[in-house]
């Protein structure tokens, strides 16, 4: 009987340490990455919701936050469908710049009055 419940005890703690190393697995493959982007050119409000468009149309992106006062976004997207690159091209494409990347002219020429540099 003593034997029994030994075994059962063994074969319980066998079982929990399979569940978490198989929930380290499903962790690692989803392969996200949280980066934060220097958005210098933006001015206000409606800078913030376009930017935040922008990056949330972006696939692979999972979570966004741009913060109007530090002038830079936070974002966790997934690193098997999108990069760095591809998320500062789709804020400059929405007339913003992004980190070192300038924003594209046209779109920047086409923002409110208010969303350009002073
Ligand atoms: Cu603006």
């Amino acid at each position: 009987m003593k034997r029994n419940n030994l075994s059962a005890i063994v074969i319980i703690t066998l079982a929990m340490l399979m569940v978490n190393i198989n929930n380290a697995d499903s962790n690692e493959v989803q392969k996200s990455k949280t980066i934060t982007i220097e958005l210098n050119s933006m001015q206000c409000d409606m800078c913030v919701e376009k930017v935040t468009d922008a990056i949330n149309s972006v696939e692979g992106v999972e979570k966004v936050s741009v913060d109007l006062d530090k002038k830079r976004a936070t974002v966790t997207y997934d690193t098997d469908i999108t990069n760095k690159k591809a998320i500062e091209k789709a804020i400059t494409l929405a007339g913003y710049d992004a980190n070192k990347a300038p924003a594209d002219k046209e779109a920047y020429d086409n923002l409110s009055s208010c969303c350009k540099k002073p």
